[in-house]
């Protein structure tokens, strides 16, 4: 699902092309799921795209499709919470757990502001992790994780899991889900997310290497930036990493 808003003039956000307009990006969700459930999944999403703290959309596409790839099955990234109180004190953090995933400093800064940037998009950046180069295609969209999804098994372990830690909503689950899908794919090396909800202040930075980390206070309450970046080895093969990202079918949970 992905909603967005259309306003005329000069707004900012993506400038449609050919058009005076620009688009802004409320909300978009994303999964897998039996074809039985479809018909409740898409009313789920139509009502979260109507009631974004973000605003009111004035255009939703819901696209569906047939997945015929079996999916592949990866593991859960370990969740853990850091203390954090203040945005200012979330930069050291950041760097800290990126810089030990491999990210150069460079790219760090780069990412940070990629993340604290007041225009949301949908997707997400690929930034290399040596250079800070962005090498996805359409930077105006960026890159959009899809295909993704859990069994009923995995879902109950995941939400039992989260619910001992008082964290168990769809914002976590959903957020631990794509980390974990992103996390597996060769040639990631960290993921580094903001939400983009204004009242939602906990971000996290995630790698295989010391799994999903949370980050109280990424942001101040009201702000409407955030975003994601996922890091990449410096010879990352673009097509390759697209592909998996957004094509590849995934169920977490092994
Ligand atoms: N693929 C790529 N990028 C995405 C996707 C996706 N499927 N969904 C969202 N993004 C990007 C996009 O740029 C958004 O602006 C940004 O991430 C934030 O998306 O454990 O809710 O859906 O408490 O607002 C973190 C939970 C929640 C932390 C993250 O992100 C915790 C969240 P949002
Ligand atoms: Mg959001």
């Amino acid at each position: 699902m992905r909603a967005s808003k259309k306003v005329g003039g000069r707004q900012s956000a993506v400038k449609i092309q050919n058009s005076k307009d620009t688009e802004i990006h409320i909300s978009g969700a994303e999964g897998l799921y039996n074809f039985s459930n479809i018909d409740k999944v898409v009313r789920e999403y139509f009502s979260r795209a109507m009631s974004h703290s973000r605003g009111t959309p004035n255009k939703v596409v819901v696209t569906i499709e047939k997945i015929k790839q079996y999916p592949s099955v990866v593991p859960f990234l370990p969740v853990s919470t850091i203390r954090c109180n203040s945005p200012d004190e979330s930069r050291r953090i950041i760097s800290e757990l990126l810089s030990n995933a491999g990210v150069s400093a460079r790219s760090i800064t780069e990412g940070i502001k990629l993340v604290k940037r007041k225009i949301a998009v949908h997707g997400a950046a690929l930034m290399s992790s040596e250079s800070s180069v962005r090498i996805e295609t359409d930077k105006n969209r960026g890159v959009r994780v899809s295909r993704l999804g859990v069994t009923k098994d995995s879902r109950r372990k995941l939400s039992r899991s989260l619910a001992g830690k008082g964290i168990d909503t769809i914002t976590v689950r959903e957020a631990v889900i794509l980390a974990s899908k992103v996390a597996s794919c060769n040639g990631v090396i960290a993921e580094l997310c903001v939400s983009d909800d204004p009242d939602y202040t906990t971000g996290y930075v995630a790698s295989r290497k010391f799994g999903y980390v949370r980050i109280p206070n990424i942001k101040k309450k009201g702000s409407p930036s955030g975003g994601r970046v996922f890091f990449v080895k410096e010879d990352a093969d673009v097509g390759r990493i697209t592909e998996y990202l957004e094509k590849k079918p995934v169920i977490v949970g092994a």
